[in-house]
């Protein structure tokens, strides 16, 4: 069954060890949301599952209020106690067909991909997007598989061995990623007809900056600034 689209377009990932001093998670998601996030995944990798399950639900009292999907990292049964809208997963978490089968056809599920061989593992999942990287090579994940760089990305792109996923599969591209370097993942994107990297999913520039609103209408200006995502 399809689920309804959502748009990629800013990707917030969260990692409340990296807010700025006094500020809480809450309000850092929402500021951050009033400037343009799109998606919020909690990524909360040193709360105990009660933690998770409450920190989760007080986040997803925000981002119903903007109408933004909130994805759980790596946790199925903390995004069931959430009622969250999808669910995240890399090699080492739930698989995707289980990951399905607990969380029933109308949730979102992304996988992480961080090189060409786990694409031609993912054949056949029933999965509604990609997060592709590190890009760069980035503290934020400090056991993080080498990056891929720009020319990694533009290859991996270019193999078009997506086959058995959903044409034009959303993709979201993640490590590193600033409004410094945005032009460069922006290239990458171009060009390409099949793949479609809808936009940048971002940790530690937007849950560290003291104004992430502000931040967040910058990264809407250049993602909107010619040439456009896919
Ligand atoms: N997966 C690949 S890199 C990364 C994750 C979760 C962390 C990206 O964080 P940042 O701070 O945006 O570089
Ligand atoms: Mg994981």
């Amino acid at each position: 069954m399809p689920r309804p689209s959502v748009d990629y377009s800013l990707y917030l990932v969260t990692d409340s060890g990296l807010l700025p001093k006094n500020r809480s998670l809450a309000e850092q998601v929402e500021r951050a949301i009033r400037g343009g996030v799109t998606v919020v995944q909690l990524r909360e990798k040193k709360l105990s599952t009660a933690e998770f399950i409450k920190r989760g639900r007080e986040i997803h009292e925000i981002t119903r209020k903007y109408n933004v999907p909130l994805i759980i990292n790596d946790r199925v049964d903390v995004a069931l106690a959430v009622d969250a809208e999808g669910l995240h997963v890399g090699w080492d978490d739930c698989d995707v067909k289980t990951a399905r089968e607990l969380l029933g056809p109308d949730k979102i599920i992304g996988v992480s991909i961080t090189n060409l061989d786990e694409l031609s593992r993912l054949h056949g999942a029933d999965c509604d997007y990609l997060g592709v990287g590190p890009i760069y090579a980035t503290n934020t994940k400090p056991d993080h598989d080498p990056p891929l760089g720009i020319s990694g990305l533009r290859d991996l792109l270019q193999r078009k061995n997506f086959e058995g996923l959903p044409s034009k599969i959303p993709i979201v591209v993640i490590g590193g990623v600033n409004t410094g370097n945005l032009q460069w993942i922006k290239w990458a994107a171009s060009g390409e007809e099949r793949m479609s990297i809808q936009g940048p999913a971002v940790v530690s520039a937007i849950i560290s900056s003291e104004d992430p609103e502000d931040l967040c209408l910058s990264f809407r200006k250049l993602l909107t600034a010619p040439p456009a995502f896919a």
